[in-house]
């Protein structure tokens, strides 16, 4: 696993036109790159994505999220059911001891509805995680075009 952060690093030394990594630690959780999808102006909802690492002895959860550019934030993940993907919320997502835990597209997202104004490319905007025995913690996420590069390695 630590290759593809070297090769990451070496790629942004590169080119300071790549979006930037960034990530953040609440107690023994490890949060990394929030991103979001740039969204059409008229889209009133969007989703936020990162992930998360836990590096203690006990399982933690993340139990809700908030933001003050949308209305409301929900975790939420896709499913199958019926031959279709839908997504539905989750009232808690579990950071297993030593694990991690991916917040991709089609998969666990924090759902922002209501947004206030449209999330542009090369933003960020504040979102505060809120974890059961890490607590809150706040991170930026940073507005994308395109998927971070680093989701297509795994
Ligand atoms: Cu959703």
């Amino acid at each position: 696993m630590k290759l593809p952060k070297f090769l990451l690093i070496a790629g942004l030394l590169a080119s300071p036109l790549l979006a930037q990594a960034h990530e953040y630690d609440a107690g023994k959780i490890h949060i990394d790159h929030p991103w979001s999808r740039e969204m059409p102006p008229s889209a009133p909802n969007a989703a936020a994505y990162f992930v998360l690492h836990n590096k203690g002895n006990s399982a933690d959860r993340l139990t809700s999220a908030s933001t003050p550019v949308a209305e409301k934030a929900e975790l939420h993940q896709h499913i199958h059911q019926d031959g279709l993907m839908k997504m539905q919320q989750v009232q808690t997502v579990d950071v297993p001891a030593g694990g991690e835990v991916q917040f991709a597209p089609m998969g666990y997202h924090v759902m922002l509805f209501g947004l206030k104004q449209q999330l542009k490319d090369g933003e960020r905007f504040p979102l505060t995680l809120h974890f059961d025995k890490a607590g809150d913690v706040q991170v930026e996420v940073a507005v994308q075009k395109d998927a971070p590069a680093a989701e297509h390695q795994h």
